[in-house]
């Protein structure tokens, strides 16, 4: 059955489990009758109310019973009024606060739907603020990057994102290709007069300039993914050199098995942690050596792939070791990884000290040495991932990188239409692609699929 945009929905926007209260949520023309019809002001179930009374953005005490005829009391609860269009979705919405607990906001959930709502799909509110013109495409995405949020620089990406700074960079870039198109068709209009109102290479110039800040904000999604979703950081090294005390100190728990036996770690461990504002995905490895054990060489393997997939490492070199181990130990790093991302770490260092500045000295018994890693640590991202002001535009969401570069072949292609001397009509073609393509970012431009991809992805009662 397809889904009718008209019906009013309903569902539990608070996470399932107890809390405190419970809100539920119905949006839709009928939001205000169905709740009116089985609310009361007071226990006698028929001390009734008339939301379209009653002023917007009101709250209203009163008690939910289990159906219209008011045969059994379900919860206080307190009810949240707000009329379209000045609403989440720009409809009619309806917010009740129950206590909470997993049976009340499922019981109540259970009489609207009774009565006349219907389950509200994942994001289906926002995917109606969208539909309704209260929020464009890129805004509604940032609602889901809001709620996924687990640092303060991905918090502050997505509410920049969602109060516009995206749609406003994708509508003054439309202005401008825009602007270009005209000049362009102005042109046409007259080439048969022969009057050339801009020459071709200004065009041209227009069109690169523009392209150029463009790539940049492309380019941006590096950064953005690690925002978003964090550092992919491994813990690498020869057997017995730390890693997994390492990783369990970073962590603040026992969460890997230590011992002085070299091979300790057979199998991957991963787990998230934020180190000065960065979101790290750790993951501790088996210790790399060649090994007859047939458990331990798969779990050597699994290393040497997680290894690949990183973005950043950290090796663990043993400062305890002997000059000569220490001496391989850091060729084998310098050969093997990319040093923009990665860190070489003398573990153990309250043993023994090694003398040399390509690494740095750390002790799970010196809290200092341990700073400095972290530290160390969150500045390489910074540093290597995130080389963005507070200002720019940072791309966080893939879909809007590849409309981008669709944007950006678009208007390469437009260039090249102007060295070929191709007519102008030609080259508006191009600028019209481009305007499509950037139409996306916003939703000016969607079909279905696109709509389902993104709001499949939400949390239901959002
Ligand atoms: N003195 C000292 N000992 C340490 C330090 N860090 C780890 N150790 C000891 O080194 C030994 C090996 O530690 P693990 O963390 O198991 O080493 P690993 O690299 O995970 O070893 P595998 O899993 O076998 O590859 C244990 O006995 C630890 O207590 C440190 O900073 N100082
Ligand atoms: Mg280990």
């Amino acid at each position: 059955m397809k889904n009718n945009l008209y019906d009013t929905i309903a569902a539990i926007s608070t996470p399932a489990g107890e809390g405190g209260i419970s809100v539920l949520r119905l949006s839709g023309e009928n939001a205000f009758s169905l709740t009116e019809k089985v609310f009361s002001k007071d226990n006698s179930g028929i001390k009734k109310i008339d939301f379209q009374k009653t002023a917007s953005h009101t709250i209203h005490f009163g008690y939910i019973f289990d159906n219209a005829d008011i045969t059994e009391l379900i919860d206080e609860v307190l009810i949240s009024v707000f009329k379209g269009p000045n609403s989440y979705t720009g409809e009619n919405v309806v917010e009740i606060s129950s206590h909470g607990g997993f049976y009340i906001a499922q019981k109540i959930l259970s009489v609207l739907i009774n009565t006349g709502a219907r389950h509200a799909e994942p994001g289906e509110f926002t995917k109606r603020a969208f539909l309704n013109g209260r929020i464009d495409l890129s805004q509604a995405e940032a609602v889901a990057d809001l709620i996924k949020a687990k640092t303060d620089s991905a918090h502050s990406s997505s509410i920049k994102q969602l109060e516009g700074a995206l749609s406003e960079f994708a509508h003054k870039t439309r202005q401008e290709i825009i602007n270009i198109t005209s000049l362009v068709e102005l042109e046409l209009d007259f080439a048969e007069e022969g009057l050339e109102f801009v020459k071709a290479d200004d065009i041209k110039a227009m069109i690169t300039n523009l392209n150029s800040k463009l790539r940049r904000i492309s380019e941006s999604y590096i950064a953005g993914k690690v925002i978003r979703d964090g550092v992919n950081l491994v813990i690498a090294g020869k057997p017995n050199s730390g890693k997994s005390s390492l990783f369990n100190y970073l962590l603040n728990k026992n969460r890997a098995i230590v011992s002085s036996v070299a091979g300790t770690t057979r199998d991957y461990i991963e787990e998230n942690i934020i180190i000065n504002g960065v979101l790290f995905n750790l993951t501790d490895t088996a210790g790399l050596r060649s090994s007859d054990d047939e458990i331990e060489s798969e779990g050597i393997r699994r290393s040497f792939s997680k290894i690949d997939e990183a973005d950043m490492i950290l090796y663990l070199t043993d400062s305890s070791e002997d000059e000569k181990f220490i001496e391989d130990d850091i060729a084998n790093f310098e050969n093997n990884f990319d040093k923009e991302r990665s860190v070489l770490v003398f573990s153990k260092c309250d043993l023994k000290k090694v003398s040399s500045d390509k690494g740095t000295g750390v002790s799970l018994l010196n809290e200092e040495t341990l700073e400095n890693l972290k530290r160390l640590m969150s500045d390489k991202v910074k540093s290597a991932f995130i080389p963005f002001s507070k200002d720019e535009i940072v791309l966080t969401n893939i879909r809007h990188k590849f409309c981008l570069e669709n944007v950006i072949r678009s208007l390469e292609e437009a260039i090249t239409s102007v060295e070929n001397k191709m007519s102008g009509e030609f080259i508006s073609v191009d600028l019209r692609n481009a305007l499509n393509h950037l139409g996306e970012i916003t939703g000016e431009v969607t079909n279905d699929t696109i709509l389902n991809n993104i709001f499949m992805n939400f949390c239901i009662g959002k």
